[in-house]
């Protein structure tokens, strides 16, 4: 399909897509460690600061020159200005740059921190135990990365080397295609829709992430295009599917630009028609900081999806600057929580309470609670104690080509014993909390 190849350098330098690193730390051996180790994972600006006070001047800096800085690594005991203090600080600013906090004290001190981060509306990426070693660092870059929303706001590097011809080609072209994560009940293990998600092989540059190739769809005017091309694929594939038995709902992920758009709805409800597909079979995830962001006009558009059967779905919850009373005139039916509260969470006290905190919510709200990137049995068990509506995540699937979906479910009705059975644990003390009453219809 695509004709003539494209000279283009290659979009991700490493796995974890840091390109840029600062590191903040008085000590010179730990900082040269540290950069050391960044350096054999490929990372390619390394910045380095011996405080707080330092790091602020070095980020004023780097972005008076045009650069970036795409994650920090903060200690927390340091003269003259601290990590809390930087953390405080970065906060006020509104920064948006992922940090991970590191330090050799107790866990739970460095915990803490990572609590008022969150507390500050700027939770820290992840938390490092010094001295830490190459793996160590690599787990905490790859949390600064791809999916976090912090990424997604700052039009990061890694998406400065994307060909925007080359992008709008591919959308038209229907390059990219869209792949189909499971969504779950946490009760029963049942399989309740999936997540539709965009993916792009390049054939000059092979994989491109969608963290890499949808803040450029945004920039470029190529948003609606692609969710649009996107969400037809998806509708086709639901049809596809009902012939085979399989009665599916999908989630589209909906920029927050779009929520502006004049005739939003009504092109949306074009695309349904024409597929015979019902608008309750679509849930719409929007970021959650966007909604604060576009807030007048993004309200109406949100107000007519819903009457009109959609669900929305509050995406990546707890990362934004959300306001509760906000979240309550918003017509929400669904609550995503963000995996970094998600992943970890059964052995993480701090990320236990705000997990736990965001499924109460959502239960005074009566609106499901979605987990995402659960990995484990552990933070699967956990989340059936605390009463968790729906979860995703590698534990039970990742995202798939649409024909793939049957062949993972015949698996998956296989597991759906265990499944069950954690809840059985967690019910018998194995979670810190009773489960209290499920949210799901
Ligand atoms: O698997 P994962 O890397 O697919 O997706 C990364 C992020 O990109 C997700 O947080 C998701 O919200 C976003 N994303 C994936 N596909 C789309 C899409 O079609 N539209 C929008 N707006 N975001 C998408
Ligand atoms: O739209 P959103 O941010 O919610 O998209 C989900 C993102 O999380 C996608 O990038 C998807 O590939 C990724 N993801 C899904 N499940 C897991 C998981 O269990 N672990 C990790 N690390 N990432 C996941
Ligand atoms: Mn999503």
């Amino acid at each position: 399909m695509t004709t003539k190849p494209i000279q283009r350098t290659p979009v991700i330098p490493a796995s974890h897509g840091i390109v840029s690193l600062l590191v903040v730390d008085d000590s010179v051996v730990q900082r040269q460690h540290a950069l050391q180790l960044a350096k054999t994972l490929g990372v390619v600006h390394l910045h380095e600061a011996c405080d707080g006070l330092a790091a602020l001047a070095m980020l004023d800096r780097l972005e008076a020159d045009g650069h970036q800085v795409d994650a920090m690594l903060i200690d927390l005991e340091m003269p003259i200005m601290d990590g809390v203090q930087l953390v405080q600080k970065l906060s006020e600013r509104s920064s948006i740059i992922p940090f991970v906090v590191a330090s050799t004290r107790e866990l739970a001190l460095i915990e803490g921190v990572a609590t008022m981060a969150s507390a500050l509306g700027r939770p820290a990426a992840g938390i490092l135990r010094k001295p830490f070693d190459q793996s160590a660092l690599l787990g905490a870059l790859e949390r600064c990365a791809p999916g976090r929303p912090e990424r997604k706001r700052m039009g990061a590097s890694t998406t400065a080397s994307i060909d925007v011809a080359a992008l709008t080609q591919a959308i038209s072209s229907g390059q990219i295609v869209p792949h189909y994560q499971p969504k779950v009940d946490v009760r029963t293990g049942l399989l309740r829709g999936v997540e539709v998600l965009s993916r792009w092989h390049d054939p000059a540059c092979g994989y491109i992430p969608p963290d890499a190739f949808i803040p450029v769809a945004e920039r470029e005017g190529q948003i609606w295009p692609l969710t649009l091309s996107i969400l037809n694929q998806s509708l086709a594939q639901l049809a596809s599917w009902r012939q085979r038995g399989l009665d599916l709902s999908i989630a589209v992920n909906l920029s927050p630009s779009l929520l502006s758009q004049a005739d939003l709805v009504e092109q949306i409800g074009a695309q349904l028609l024409r597929h015979g597909v019902r608008p309750e079979q679509v849930m719409l995830e929007i970021t959650e900081s966007s909604v604060v962001a576009y807030q007048g006009s993004a309200l109406g558009a949100l107000a007519r999806l819903r009457m009109q059967g959609y669900g929305l779905s509050i995406d990546d919850f707890g990362t934004g600057f959300s306001s509760m009373q906000q979240l309550a005139r918003i017509p929400f039916t669904e609550l995503k929580i963000d995996r970094s509260f998600v992943d970890g969470a059964h052995r993480q006290n701090h990320l236990r309470v705000i997990l736990q905190s965001a499924i109460e919510m959502g239960k005074r709200l009566s609106i499901i609670s979605v987990a995402e990137g659960v990995e484990t049995m552990e933070d699967w068990a956990l989340l059936q104690g605390l009463g968790c509506g729906q979860a995703q995540g590698w534990l039970i699937g990742k995202a798939m080509p649409g024909d793939d979906i049957p062949v993972w479910l015949k698996q998956h009705v296989t597991r759906l014993p265990q499944l069950r059975q954690s809840r059985n644990r967690a019910a018998r003390g194995g979670a810190p909390t009773a489960p209290t009453k499920d949210v799901n219809p």
